[in-house]
């Protein structure tokens, strides 16, 4: 059960936790043309908190909208700030951010016509998405039986509700079949990302992720690339195969909810030691200094608050 805290920001103001209701003829519910996003807020080492990549977590709200030609009667920075908001009207140090914008009531039928677009801004405590041993320790991983969404089928950019039927069915599957996590491949077979992850693999001392072809163009990810550079390793962004990743020397998942976890076994087959890598365990602790305010040169990703 996610934990209830006071309140939620809905279409501009702050209502209690368990008002925050819509009409069961909201087109989104029916249609799942919506958009949404996950982010993080942290508490910093020096006692501060902050919320990790906000404006870029908004923008690409902003895009995922576009995308599905939904037009957010509020601006970025609007938005923005309504987070700050609710976190200090929740009196939250650090949890997960939830804004969706979804199409409300009003019309029925595959075409919205004028229904309203409706944004709410939900914040709530999550530790570790898949446990704190699966940060430590990694985790099992099947590849799904289902496929990623084709490039023309979905619009794998947008963050939109519907895309995540996808994940819902592969990531049941995966637990029913005693796995922590799906691997989905694309249309044409390669290694895509997973239910709520983009994925990285290690082979010797070069770090290798899927492009954005198909994949959400994860912020997690993007942190990965930037500091893994800035730290010497070399990075490419190239297709691979299922067996290039049952074969390389260290995986790791990567998201918001997810942060870094380290990926021990895909299809039965271990990965390298079976206990997370070396150089995955240097970028995920580096990825905790960055998000929790211990790297100065990333204090630009960090959007300050105080409850
Ligand atoms: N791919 C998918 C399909 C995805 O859902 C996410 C985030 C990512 C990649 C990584 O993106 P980013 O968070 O910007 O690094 N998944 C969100 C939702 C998870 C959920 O179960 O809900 C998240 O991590 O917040």
């Amino acid at each position: 059960m996610v934990q209830q805290v006071e309140s939620i920001w809905f279409d501009g103001k702050l209502v209690p936790w368990n008002e925050a209701q819509v009409h069961v003829l909201t087109h989104t519910l029916h249609y799942g043309c919506g958009v949404f996003e996950g982010i993080r807020a942290y508490k910093l080492a020096d006692g501060g908190s902050a919320v990790f990549r906000l404006k870029e977590h908004v923008h690409r709200h902003f895009n995922s909208a576009k995308i599905l030609e939904m037009q957010i009667p509020f601006t970025e920075d609007e938005i923005c700030d309504a987070i700050l908001e609710t976190l200090q009207a929740n009196k939250m140090d650090e949890g997960y951010i939830r804004p969706l914008s979804f199409i409300g009531a009003g019309a029925m039928g595959v075409f919205p016509g004028d229904n309203p677009i409706q944004t709410i801004i939900a914040t709530w405590p999550w530790g570790a998405y898949l446990g704190e041993e699966a940060l430590d320790k990694g985790i099992r991983v099947k590849t799904s039986s289902f496929t990623r969404h084709h490039v023309n089928v979905m619009m794998t950019k947008a963050k939109t509700s519907g895309n995540y039927v996808n994940s819902v069915l592969a990531k049941r599957e995966a637990l029913a079949d005693g796995y922590d996590e799906a691997l989905m491949l694309d249309t044409e077979g390669y290694v895509s990302e997973a239910t709520g992850e983009n994925i990285f693999i290690v082979r010797g001392d070069i770090i290798k992720t899927t492009p954005l072809t198909s994949v959400l163009d994860g912020l997690t990810r993007n942190s990965i690339i930037t500091v893994a550079k800035d730290l010497g390793y070399e990075i490419v962004e190239q297709r691979f195969t299922r067996d290039e990743l049952y074969s390389a020397d260290e995986a790791f998942f990567c998201g918001t909810a997810a942060e870094v976890t380290p990926i021990r076994e895909v299809d039965r087959r271990q990965i390298g030691a079976g206990t997370g890598g070396r150089i995955t365990k240097h970028l995920q602790t580096e990825y905790f200094k960055v998000v929790k305010g211990e790297n100065p040169n990333y204090a630009h990703w960090l959007d300050r608050y105080t409850v």
